[in-house]
């Protein structure tokens, strides 16, 4: 199988992103085809400043390296460094209606957050995100539940594409994780974790004991004192039933025999320290790999090249399919 996925080099790669996405990678390198991107144009239309872009395009690739993602398995390589995946956007756009693209929760969501930020990009977000996944004629997209819509979309697109100009792309489907693809804020569990909202609200995936144990014990419980998993009715305790659980390799079931009548203050304690330990070795290799920049920026323009190769031959198809030779 061909996988394809992302995430925007927007900040600090949470345990949200790790939970949701970066994990499920890991597995899936061993025994298919996998392109690992970071969307940098994707980080463009949010607000952003240049300086920190390239900043947090070292850190994404870091991230990806430290939490196992090995490039003798899978092509790790930075979007605006291939050039057809502008390109495609541009094409898509011309069959994608208005509607499609303002009826994206995301958009909607974003234009909300950011009222003084609403650009032409923002909106076809999703057409730049299609051409990504349909240039490699993916098989799946592993994601988090909030991509779902997009990955739908990008599948309706590639099917009128294909009806219109005749078949070039394949129809990849969302690959969600069991557990965890919607991983909540600490502060509001209602609301998924965000790396561009307060800090308060997520735990990055290099974060010091220290912060680990102030943001879990500061994080929002709900009224009572049982460890019971029921996300309607104890939306903050079951997110981080489900955290615990991740982490652990212990079900929800196990977990809530384990702390039954223990109250939330024990709970949180031995979650702090499960997360200290599994957040350990992270640390330690991105420690390792701060100090190999060079290796890095290979990396990339090796992934790079690689990806070139396959997104030129199906730009190819496309331009000739539609009568751009
Ligand atoms: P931003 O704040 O910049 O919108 P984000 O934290 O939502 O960022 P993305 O870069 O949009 O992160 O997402 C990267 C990957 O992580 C995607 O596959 C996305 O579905 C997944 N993801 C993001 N947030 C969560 C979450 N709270 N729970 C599970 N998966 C998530
Ligand atoms: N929109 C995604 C990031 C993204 C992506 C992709 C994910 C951009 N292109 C292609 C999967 C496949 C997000 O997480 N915000």
């Amino acid at each position: 199988m061909r996988i394809f996925s992302g995430i925007r080099p927007t900040g600090e790669i949470h345990i949200g992103n790790y939970l949701g996405a970066i994990k499920n990678w890991i597995s899936l390198q061993e025994k298919n085809e996998c392109i690992f991107c970071i969307v940098d144009l994707h980080a463009l239309t949010t607000p952003y400043k240049p300086k920190d872009l390239e900043k947090n395009i070292t850190e994404t690739a870091i991230v990806y390296l430290a939490a196992g993602l090995d490039p003798t398995k899978c092509i790790l390589f930075v979007q605006s460094d291939v050039k057809e995946h502008a390109e495609l956007a541009w094409l898509l756009g011309t069959i994608t209606s208005l509607g499609e693209l303002k009826r994206m929760t995301q958009f909607k969501e974003k234009i909300r957050k950011h009222p003084e930020y609403i650009n032409a990009s923002l909106l076809n977000y999703p057409l730049l995100m299609a051409a990504d996944i349909l240039l490699y004629q993916t098989d799946l997209v592993p994601v988090g539940k909030d991509q779902q819509q997009h990955v739908e979309l990008t599948r309706e697109i590639a099917r009128r594409f294909n009806r219109k100009f005749g078949k070039v792309f394949k129809e990849a489907k969302v690959l969600l994780p069991k557990m965890g693809a919607r991983i909540m804020s600490l502060q509001d569990p209602r609301k998924k974790m965000s790396k561009t909202d307060d800090p308060k609200e997520y735990i990055e995936l290099f974060a010091k004991p220290t912060e680990i144990r102030k943001k879990i014990m500061a994080a929002v419980t709900d009224p009572g004192k049982e460890i019971k998993y029921n996300p309607t009715k104890k939306p903050g305790i079951s997110n981080l039933l489900t955290i615990f659980s991740l982490f652990s390799g212990k079900s929800i079931k196990e977990l809530e025999k384990e702390f039954k009548g223990k109250g939330y203050e024990r709970f949180k304690k031995s979650l702090v320290k499960l997360l200290i330990n599994s957040l350990e070795p992270f640390r330690r290799k991105r420690k390792e790999l701060l100090s190999r920049e060079v290796y890095i920026k290979e990396i990339l323009q090796k992934g790079a090249r690689r990806a070139r190769i396959i997104a030129q031959s199906t730009m190819q198809e496309v331009r000739k399919k539609m009568g751009l030779i």
